[in-house]
């Protein structure tokens, strides 16, 4: 693999080799070595990566479903994370909110770029209201937003005066432009769930055992309702969900749980860091993808209630569950072990998956993300020696201090001492804690370097995203979208991972993909007629 890396490097003009030498590394779990990441990309490069709005709007606050998201931009931006995710809801009853199925948008116009957007989403404001009532609205700044210097937390503060009563208007900063990627976003809608919504509504519902929060998990493809299931079924309380399936509700109560987990670390350890901060509830990692990482993750919350009734419960339901499992992964063992995969996804993906591939018997040899942080491939350890740099500092950090009234320590400093031995507490090892000495570890892979490592590698699966996926596949390799999941999920939990095995088997079993030649492969030439 080191010649796929000094192959691609001296392909670059000088300056851009040496900078992507830094983001293209081989592991060696022994001495985690250093990567590149959260850095911008090089001018000219096609990146898979997006933008800050879209990791505010269409990633973090995009799945509650009660809140009237309106996107403060031209109707693009507004199109794009429309439901493209494949993030799911179920309200309770028929009565109650949801607004998932829109798309709000304030469709700015040039006029409204010369002349200023703010009055057309004042207006957009009291269309909403007027139509839906709803308990809240959040504005999302697009880039001529910032570049115009429309102030939607101006507007916010207003409408909430004329519109009165209740409700919570909000505003978020987060222009596309505003960070390297979709991660800035996911920070500023962070601190804006902090600021407006967690920790206003103190009462207790559901029963006082067991009470859990579910950091960074989206319900793409219903994974939040095989993992809602799987909680029931062991008689855990899920107070909310960071954000699939989520209420504003289930927000504003979330300091009422007893442990946060945290899923996708990327997108929303800041949450889990201020609510340890304000409230004192401890928050340890979950990586709920896979079937054996599903029951660790049960057995790490019994273990931290440290109640036999649920210990005994978590084993039984493992126990069922996993029988299961097993019978359908024995039977499609020898056609997926020894395949190779790649997966290079957003944040957290791209790890958490290996979980799912390993017990396919399948190896990664290459993997990355498009927007972690070097935390996410070096684990938390090194957060302390990440520079900080100016892109970095265009992205408000805010103070948090100990609630006043609410801030309660879920355990004493020596139960947390002695659970830590097992729990570790507030750590996250990363990515190049779980690949293979030597497999390639590349941060914001470029298209030339995908293709350059299908051509060299020839993997059985490539796992990615829409933008690559056709380029991918005219090369005659299958990829899987690990974004939405094509069609198909769930895959967190137990039945997700029988629904992944299967799909997995269908892919790198399919012949198809050997028989496909692109007409440009026979014929240089291909006719084209335009029909009319
Ligand atoms: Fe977290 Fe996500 Fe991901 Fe992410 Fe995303 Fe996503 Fe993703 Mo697409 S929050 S980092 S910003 S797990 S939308 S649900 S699939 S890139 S790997
Ligand atoms: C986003 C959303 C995205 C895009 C996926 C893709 C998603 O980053 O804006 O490129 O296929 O999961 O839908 O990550």
């Amino acid at each position: 693999l080191q010649i796929f890396k000094d192959e691609v490097i001296t392909k670059y003009p000088k300056k851009v080799g040496k900078k992507r030498a830094k983001s293209i590394i081989l592991s060696d779990i022994e001495q985690t070595p250093e990567i590149q990441a959260n850095v911008r990309t090089i001018p000219g490069i096609i990146t898979q990566r997006g933008c800050t709005y879209a990791g505010c709007k269409g990633v973090v606050l995009g799945p509650t479903r009660d809140i009237v998201n309106i996107t403060h931009g031209p109707i693009g931006c507004g199109f794009y994370s429309w439901l493209t995710r494949r993030n799911q809801t179920k309200p309770t009853t028929d009565e109650e909110a949801n607004f998932i199925p829109y798309c709000f948008s304030t469709d700015m116009q040039d006029k409204n770029i010369v002349f200023g957007g703010e009055d057309k989403l004042k207006q957009a404001i009291r269309e909403a209201y007027e139509l839906f009532h709803p308990k809240a609205i959040a504005i999302f700044s697009t880039c001529p937003v910032g570049l115009i210097g429309d102030d939607v937390h101006r507007v916010a503060r207003h409408m909430m005066e004329e519109i009165g009563g209740d409700i919570n208007i909000f505003g978020f900063s987060c222009e596309g432009y505003r960070g390297v990627s979709q991660s800035a976003g996911h920070h500023i809608a962070n601190n804006g769930l902090f600021k407006n919504l967690i920790g206003r509504d103190d009462e207790v519902r559901g029963s006082l055992k067991y009470r859990v929060n579910l950091l960074g998990e989206y319900n793409i493809g219903g994974d939040a309702f095989e993992l809602e299931r799987v909680f029931e079924k062991c008689g855990i309380n899920l107070v909310s969900t960071f954000s699939g399936n989520s209420t504003i509700e289930s927000f504003e109560n979330a300091h009422t749980a007893d442990l946060n987990m945290v899923m996708c670390h990327r997108s929303i350890n800041y949450v889990a860091e201020m609510m340890e901060t304000a409230f004192g509830i401890p928050w340890i990692k979950v990586q709920p993808i896979g079937a054996r990482s599903t029951a660790k993750m049960l057995r790490k919350i019994a273990q931290y209630f440290g109640d036999q009734e649920l210990i005994d419960k978590v084993e039984e339901v493992v126990a069922e569950e996993m029988a299961e499992v097993e019978a359908v992964r024995e039977k499609i063992y020898s056609k997926t072990k020894g395949k190779l995969s790649m997966l290079f996804v957003g944040g957290s993906r791209a790890h958490h998956y290996q979980d799912l591939f390993e017990e396919l018997g399948m190896t990664t040899i290459a993997a990355g993300y498009e927007f972690g942080h070097r935390d996410d491939y070096e684990g938390r350890r090194v957060i302390p020696t990440i520079q900080i740099d100016a892109d970095s500092r265009n992205i408000e950090e805010i103070t948090v201090t100990k609630d006043a009234t609410r801030y309660n320590p879920r355990k004493t400093e020596s139960e947390l001492q002695e659970l830590n031995k097992e729990l570790e507490f507030t750590e996250y090892k990363g990515i190049m804690d779980q690949m293979e000495k030597g497999t390639l570890v590349i941060d914001d892979l470029s298209h030339y370097e995908m293709e350059k490592l299908i051509e060299m590698y020839h993997p059985d699966v490539f796992c990615a995203g829409i933008k690559e996926k056709f380029c991918v596949q005219k090369m005659g390799i299958p990829l899987k979208q690990l974004h939405n999941y094509d069609v198909g999920g769930p895959y967190a939990g137990f039945k997700g991972a029988i629904n992944f095995y299967k799909d997995i088997e269908m892919m790198v079993g399919a012949n198809i993909w050997k028989e496909i030649k692109a007409p440009w492969e026979s014929d240089a030439y291909v006719e084209a007629q335009y029909a009319c």
